[in-house]
């Protein structure tokens, strides 16, 4: 797939307050947070959208999950956070680079809007 706005940020040809990378990821702050943490989980791999993910992506997906759930513990908001994922533009997608939004330190709502 083409290189995504995402790519820019794991290249470091657009700067981005990153904190947390292994070989196979990255996580930095949302450029337009919604709560007080707001943070993305990106694989390094292109993948577009997670229906585009394949079966032997199971493994990159778990590491994904446990690297979210570290970085909301490093955050001090490991009680307590949100993943959420976008899955199409009908959804609010904006960037087709497979990510991981944390979200922490407010009230959310229940059925999410
Ligand atoms: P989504 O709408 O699920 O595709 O989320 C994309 C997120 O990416 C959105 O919350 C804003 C964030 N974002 C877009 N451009 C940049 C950027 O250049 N830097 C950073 N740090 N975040 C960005």
């Amino acid at each position: 797939m083409t290189d995504t706005l995402f790519t820019k940020i794991i290249d470091r040809e657009i700067p981005a307050d990153i904190v947390y990378e292994d070989e196979q990821c990255l996580a930095f702050r949302d450029i337009n947070p919604k709560a007080p943490m707001h943070i993305l989980v990106i694989p390094k791999k292109c993948i577009a959208k997670l229906t585009e993910a394949k079966q032997n992506d199971e493994p990159l997906l778990g590491h994904l999950m446990t690297v979210a759930s570290v970085v909301a513990s490093k955050e001090g908001y490991g009680d307590a956070f949100r993943l959420v994922v976008n899955n199409g533009a009908a959804v609010g997608q904006s960037v087709f680079h497979l990510h991981l939004h944390i979200l922490g330190g407010r009230d959310f709502m229940w059925p999410p809007g």
